[in-house]
């Protein structure tokens, strides 16, 4: 069947310098020649000749382009009626204008890459720091995806047996080595918990690491907020109570986003209002990979009256200029008023951060519909281990092998649904 013929400038909206238009389908060289003032186009070979009379352009033929099909592109001067003209004649003369992820759609379901680097290719696009940008090309160049693939392909030449076993049920034979079943299920256990728990801090490069602030009213929480970003973004006043619901925004320090939490301060309030962001304080806390917890200088110190498990988190002691301020040796010290002590604290920031990247391995899981499809597989498989145990008739423990295929098949699209493939393409631009 011959596919219809797509249009888009795949370059960014508005004005520059030049606007790339890309044309792909089996009619995209023949639309292309009609308007081209070259009788042809050589393969992979940039051609500078005109567009009609509308422009001068440069365009290159791909046989086999992004998509997998014959593409051309032509590259015009990037005003925005000479990009409207060029496309509205290549719709005019039977091409169709792309819909948002085409491009990519088509590349996947003709098998230039599979559904997880199709997504690492959104990821690259939205990349703006060093380690975003680490993550996408290794998601794009096959990373983990693989692994699963030749995981489940053993998965599923291993259910083949076993359902073969459910024909001849009555003969009482086996064809499928239990044992040899047992391992493929604990690798793939184990690579997929590997994976599980890489999520948060996969995802939190790719969204920016959490980092909340809290500590008692007017510890000076909102102020440190504003000194990092160096920005009066958040309310700052010596009435205790001051910010009543969490404020958020993100810094990149050393290549790393952060997201900054600031909260109401921790105390107990008659105020419904306060009480609430008291709650969402609790919340921040619970969701941060690293907590700040900030203690007034001027005052006695009292342990933290918050869930700090499994927290990476810090004391900060505030308020350095005020000369009745006590210094703790070893521990962080800062004044907002005077900047004091803010490099040593970013410092930290980012060295906590890094340390905890190091631990873990490259394999790093950032997209959250892959993280519910391995947390299936992972239950699914955990359910053959226990029907194994438990000598669950194969025709029980089949079922749930299938299950498990079927998720981890979703990851890399070897399973696929119109409704998936639509939210996953629908996350790129057009021209994408
Ligand atoms: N001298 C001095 N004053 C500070 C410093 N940091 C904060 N303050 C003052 O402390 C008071 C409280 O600061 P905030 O930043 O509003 O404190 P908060 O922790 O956000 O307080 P709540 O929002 O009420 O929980 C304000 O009057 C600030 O000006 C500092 O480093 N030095
Ligand atoms: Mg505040």
């Amino acid at each position: 069947m011959k596919s219809d013929t797509i249009v888009a400038i795949s370059t960014p909206r508005g004005v520059g310098g030049i606007a790339v238009a890309r044309l792909s389908g089996d009619e995209a060289l023949a639309i292309a020649l009609r308007h081209l003032s070259v009788k042809t186009l050589a393969s992979h070979h940039a051609v500078y000749c005109r567009f009609d009379e509308l422009d001068d352009v440069v365009a290159t033929y791909f046989p086999k382009g992004y998509t997998g099909e014959p593409t051309v592109e032509i590259s015009c001067h990037g005003s925005l009626y000479v990009q409207q003209a060029l496309l509205q004649t290549l719709v005019d003369d039977g091409a169709r204008l792309a819909e948002a992820g085409e491009f990519t759609r088509r590349a996947f379901l003709n098998g230039r890459l599979d559904l997880s680097q199709a997504e690492a290719v959104a990821d690259l696009i939205d990349s703006v720091t060093p380690a975003q940008h680490r993550l996408a090309v290794s998601q794009l160049r096959g990373g983990y995806a693989q692994k699963l693939k030749e995981l489940r392909q053993q998965l599923l030449d291993f259910t083949s047996l076993l359902e073969l076993e459910l024909d001849f049920s009555q003969e009482d034979v086996e064809f499928a080595d239990r044992s040899q079943l047992r391992k493929i299920l604990s690798t793939l256990h184990f690579q997929i918990s590997t994976l599980i728990a890489s999520f948060s801090l996969g995802n939190a490069i790719k969204r920016g690491v959490p980092v909340a602030i809290v500590g008692k009213p007017n510890a000076g929480k909102s102020s440190l907020l504003n000194a990092l970003l160096g920005d009066d973004r958040a309310i700052v006043s010596d009435l205790p109570g001051t910010t009543r619901d969490t404020i958020e925004e993100t810094l990149t320090l050393d290549g790393i986003t952060f997201r900054f939490i600031d909260t109401a301060g921790l105390r107990h309030s008659d105020d419904q209002v306060e009480t609430l962001g008291v709650e969402r304080s609790r919340k921040a806390v619970a969701q941060a990979d690293i907590v700040l917890y900030l203690h007034d200088a001027t005052t006695p110190w009292t342990e933290p009256d918050i869930d700090l498990a499994d927290k990476t988190f810090f004391v900060v002691h505030t308020k350095a200029d005020i000369p009745t301020a006590v210094e703790r040796v070893g521990e962080l010290f800062i004044s907002t008023k005077t900047g004091y002590g803010l490099d040593a604290l970013k410092q930290k920031i980012i060295d906590t951060f890094r340390s905890r990247m190091g631990k873990e391995n490259d394999i790093m899981l950032t997209n959250a519909r892959h993280y519910e499809a391995l947390g299936r597989v992972k239950q699914a498989l955990d359910a053959v281990a226990q029907g194994l145990d438990g000598g669950i008739p194969a025709d029980l423990v089949a079922v749930d092998l299938r299950d498990a295929l079927y998720h981890l098949g979703t990851i890399t699209g070897e399973v696929t649904s119109e409704e998936m493939l639509g939210n996953v393409f629908g996350r790129f631009c057009i021209g994408k």
